[in-house]
């Protein structure tokens, strides 16, 4: 070939790989998450086949930690190729109804304050008792190495033992506790029970806590008359607490926390208009059993940012929820997502998206690449080799229940 022939084929050649390089170019910048135009987020599980994994805990080191119900496991998450590993395992686990391993959180100060935080219900079968409890667990490398009580003997029943424990925005950490089937400790400022508890990240008592220096009240009590919780979330704008709360045959509630609070239980429920109780924002009868909640700060869909999303599991949808600039009423509610099961726990990750979990798996909202079929091995999403199912019309989604029907009484969590 003459030279001038190989200088065009040379040429030609460029002009393909630059063509080429553009193209891919344009994909990746329409592709990647957050770009113009790209505001679709679908459920992609994370981890499937699980034992009751029922509550998530981010630790500033990059490790996903998550509680197992039923074993008393606490398991750090894996990737595609590193498998799950067991971090600590709470012993004597009670089981009945709706007891076992409920709540867990992360130190906000992981690891320079080594600790993992538990709350548990008891089987201290050498005294014939069953109880609720929060500790935290000593960390070392990898694993735990040892349990401190922080609250002890909280009393349980086989419902109603409530149990999510989260750190607030101002470093203390808040544990539910439902009213253990005895609905008069609610109103009972001398116990733990029906009540959100504050406490310091050693177990003492916040000294700006609202009932500190009343005679006969437990100095923890942050809020009282609540039934059953299994949610709270604060919101970044206002840095307001807000927690979900299951009703009998009516009147879940979400709630906004007021220090020293009476939200009611058993004297009323619901939106009740009747002072000194607190009404919620918002009731739901019938019941949709709301699960744990978070304020939705990702960037994906935009129109979601600053949205209280509330878990369900009777109905497995996330709830969203617009709140009024003041964070005290619902200016509206639609439906972020359905979950293949009743979600339980709902937590915004490190990694800027919202995780939930199901009494068989761990879930994540990811970015939807534009002009891609969202399928197995996407190596937009795929750090964990996500298998992804379109949140919009995907086959798991499932009526609400009737209204008025009865519901069935929790399995849950
Ligand atoms: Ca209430």
């Amino acid at each position: 070939m003459e030279t001038k022939g190989r200088l065009a084929l040379v040429a030609a050649l460029v002009a393909i790989l630059v063509a080429l390089a553009g193209l891919a170019v344009l994909w990746w910048s329409v592709s990647r998450p957050g770009a113009p135009g790209n505001d679709q987020v679908q459920l992609a599980p994370v981890r499937t086949g699980l034992p009751w994994p029922i509550a998530l805990a981010f630790s500033p080191d990059g490790r996903v930690f998550f509680a197992e119900r039923f074993s008393g496991r606490i398991q750090v998450l894996g990737n595609t190729t590193i498998l799950d590993s067991t971090f600590f395992a709470i012993p004597e686990i009670a089981s009945s109804g709706e007891q076992g391993l409920l709540g867990l959180a992360v130190d906000p100060n992981f690891p320079n304050r080594p600790y993992v935080y538990v709350y548990y219900t008891r089987d201290d079968a050498a005294n014939g008792t069953v109880y609720n409890r929060i500790v935290r667990i000593r960390s070392s490398g990898s694993i735990g190495i040892g349990m401190d009580v922080l609250r002890d003997r909280i009393a349980a029943s086989t419902i109603h033992n409530s149990g999510v424990i989260e750190f607030g925005p101002d470093g203390k950490l808040y544990a539910l506790v439902g009213d253990a089937a005895n609905s008069a400790s609610a109103q009972d400022l001398s116990g733990p029970n029906g009540k959100v508890l504050r406490i310091n990240p050693d177990g003492t008592v916040p000294s700006d806590n609202p009932f500190v220096g009343r005679p006969g009240a437990d100095a923890d009590v942050y809020t009282f008359g609540h039934r059953n919780m299994f949610g709270i979330a604060w919101s970044p704008g206002t840095h307001a607490g807000y927690v979900s709360e299951n009703g009998p045959q009516d009147s879940d509630e979400i709630n906004l926390l007021i220090p020293g609070g009476n939200y009611g239980w058993p004297n009323v429920r619901g939106i009740a208009r009747t002072p000194p109780y607190l009404d919620p924002i918002i009731a739901y009868t019938p019941v949709i059993v709301p699960t744990n909640a978070a304020f939705y700060t990702a960037t994906i869909p935009a129109a979601s940012r600053g949205h209280l999303i509330v878990g369900s599991f009777n109905d497995h949808r996330l709830h969203e929820i617009a709140l009024t600039a003041d964070g005290t009423g619902v200016i509206r509610e639609t439906f972020l997502a359905t979950a293949p099961d009743g979600i339980l726990d709902v937590e915004m990750g490190l990694d800027g998206m919202l995780w939930l979990t199901t009494p068989s798996g761990i879930y994540r909202l990811a970015p939807v690449p534009v002009n891609s079929t969202p399928m197995a091995g996407s190596g937009i999403i795929g750090w964990m080799g996500l298998v992804s199912t379109v949140v919009a019309g995907h086959p798991w989604r499932r009526p609400l229940l009737s209204r008025g029907s009865e519901r069935t009484p929790p399995r849950k969590p």
